[in-house]
């Protein structure tokens, strides 16, 4: 999603800038842009749609240099991506803005700034913050007033970087629902609204909490809270590791990072699991005592997540002795619902920044859950910050946009959490080691699913001239079909939907033809012989089939359906095991289609907007 990059330093800061871009480029966006104050005190603007290369290409041929700019990278909400509508904005030739976020109110503030006289050069609603500025100014008497005069009158999110020609060297930049971060150089100092823009040039951050307003000069960084007063955030050190750059011997981030997966879910178990039981402290120093007292688990995520939560629905409910809900955290945030006693409120989200959860977990908190937790992969984030425990899941930097090893690093933090929530809930201590030894196995059953990987890509072929697809499951395989379906949508532009197999004779059954495959996750449990009804349901009605399954699962490969054996595996860790084979399908079939697979169009990676 939108990227920004500022900084306040002697140098000249354009290459920091579009290094900083390029850095961000992972998040999906559709243009990008800089501004740069130069030594005589204009500001230089260069604009372009599509990637980053096309803005450095373009201050190949026309540099603009300077020792203070701002610079983003847009993914559209208000006006179509185009040049015009590209940040940074423009007011007067004298202030200019990059800006994250939605402006709700902007429609009238437009309107109110017209009248003012000023002429509008987009359709974006961050440009009302950029004349507000300018209109600000004419009674502020610093750059910093008028942006604290400024963000009292805007409704919505913002994250936003303001320069201004007639205050040169200095930046001040707000935030209210979008992240910012600012970088501790020696003499220079920077921004951006991740920190993995700024690796580079320092390694020493302070994140803004909402509402902070803050002045940044080459020499100093001065912070004020909501109400205006000056205020200290801490300054760490990152240790974060920024690996963007390289995709070693893969084509794609996508296929290097569902390749990973092994490593990464070693990653998360060591040192998590001992003598036959989860280690509560996965979940925060003061887990234990607060996992004890669990009875019900709120779950609140969106899009791959939300799947993974979907899929714990099933474990805590059957293994860890507690009810559970699961909600699309846009939804829960304006729907009145009730919390149970004793509930505990997770939220699941790779980047802790995703918007929508994050204002779920603020109105959560408000409505007297017993506690938080979240399940996230980047430290320092917003949800780590403002939730009473996290679990960290040490993915490490996931730069596909459509999510893989972030997805079953999740679903083993969330098989963890039904271990530390069960011993407390009847769950045995023989079901607790069981669940401990599946979780020890994972890394090395998901190294032989992915062994799978050529009879997938040959198998992709028969999708290419396809349009629709249908994915089955029952059970907590249902959350994996439609993790499936979602994944082949995202990178491949199928259009694909997920039903739990026993809705088919429902009304999906209606869709079946030999233009619809139907793919089948079929491991051999409880369900089995349920499923294979419903897969006779569909060779009825002449469906083609693609059944992933367990080898004593005895599907036959016929006319009508190829059978692909998945490795035998415990029960428990089934669902994550099954993800593999369809995250290789879904990119096998892009690579078919020719898609833009690590960015895939009008999608984002961490959706810091509502
Ligand atoms: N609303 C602004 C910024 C959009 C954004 O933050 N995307 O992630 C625009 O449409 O330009």
């Amino acid at each position: 999603m939108c990227g920004i990059v500022g900084a306040v330093a002697q140098r000249d800061v354009s290459e920091i800038l579009v290094e900083g871009l390029k850095r961000l480029e992972y998040r999906g966006y559709d243009s990008a842009g800089v501004a740069i104050l130069d030594d005589e005190g204009n500001i230089g603007r260069a604009r372009r749609v599509g990637k980053v290369q096309e803005l450095d290409n373009a201050l190949i041929e026309q540099p603009i240099s300077g020792g203070t700019g701002i610079a983003h990278t847009r993914w559209a909400t208000h006006g179509e991506p185009s040049e015009r509508n590209a940040h940074p904005h423009l007011s007067c030739d004298e202030i200019a803005v990059v800006h994250n976020g939605i402006i709700e109110n902007h429609v009238e503030l437009r309107e109110r700034l017209r009248g003012l006289g000023y002429v509008f050069a987009s359709d974006t609603d961050t440009e009302v913050i950029c004349h507000l500025v300018h209109h600000e100014m004419k009674s502020a008497d610093s750059l910093l007033a008028a942006v604290q005069a400024t963000v009292k009158q805007l409704h919505g999110a913002y994250g936003t970087v303001v320069m201004d020609k007639r205050q040169p060297q200095r930046l001040v930049v707000a935030r209210s629902g979008s992240p910012l971060v600012i970088g501790y150089g020696v003499g220079e100092h920077f921004v951006a609204s991740d920190q993995l823009a700024l690796l580079p040039v320092t390694r020493r951050f302070a994140f803004l909490e909402e509402g902070d307003v803050a002045e940044v000069t080459r020499r100093e960084v001065t912070i004020f809270d909501t109400d205006g007063n000056p205020v200290e955030r801490e300054i760490t050190e990152s240790n974060v590791t920024h690996d963007a750059g390289d995709k070693g011997q893969y084509r794609h981030y996508m296929m290097k990072e569902i390749f990973e997966q092994p490593a990464a879910l070693q990653r998360t178990l060591d040192g998590r699991l001992a003598n036959g039981a989860v280690l509560p402290e996965a979940f925060g120093d003061n887990a234990a005592e607060l996992l004890a007292q669990v009875k019900h688990v709120q779950i609140i995520a969106c899009g791959t997540s939300y799947h993974a939560g979907m899929t714990a629905r099933y474990w805590l409910e059957q293994h860890a002795g507690v009810s559970c809900n699961v909600e699309i955290a846009s939804e829960f945030r304006y729907r009145r619902s009730h919390v149970f006693p004793n509930s505990l409120l997770v939220t699941i989200s790779q980047s802790g920044e995703t918007a929508d959860t994050l204002a779920a977990l603020r109105l959560a908190k408000e409505m007297g859950y017993m506690a938080s937790l979240t399940i996230c992969n980047v430290p320092g984030s917003s949800l780590v910050r403002e939730s009473d425990m996290a679990y960290m899941m040490k993915a490490g930097a996931e730069i596909g946009v459509a999510s893989t090893k972030a997805f079953t690093v999740q679903l083993a933090a969330l098989a963890m959490l039904t271990g530390a929530i069960g011993a407390h809930n009847g769950m045995t201590a023989e079901t607790q080691a069981a669940l401990v030894q599946s979780l020890q196995m994972l890394p090395s059953k998901v190294e032989q699913a992915l062994g799978l990987d050529d009879a997938i890509a040959a198998l992709a072929e028969d999708f290419a001239d396809k349009h629709h697809a249908l994915f089955l499951g029952r059970g907590d395989q249902y959350p994996i079909a439609m993790e499936g379906a979602l994944k082949l949508k995202e990178i491949s532009y199928i259009h694909a939907e997920a039903y739990a197999s026993g809705e088919l004779k429902h009304g999906p059954l209606a869709l079946i033809d030999a233009d619809m495959p139907v793919i089948v996750v079929a491991p051999n449990n409880e369900l089995l012989e349920k499923l294979k009804s419903n897969v006779e349901e569909v060779r009825a009605r002449g469906g083609l089939m693609y059944v992933f399954a367990d080898v004593d699962a005895k599907f036959e490969s016929d006319d009508t359906m190829k059978v692909i054996n998945v490795p035998h595996c415990d029960e428990f860790i089934a669902p994550i095991i099954y993800t593999l084979p369809l995250q290789l399908l879904s990119y096998y079939v892009a690579l078919i289609k020719g898609t833009d697979v690590d960015q895939p169009r009008n999608l984002a990676k961490s959706v810091t907007v509502e």
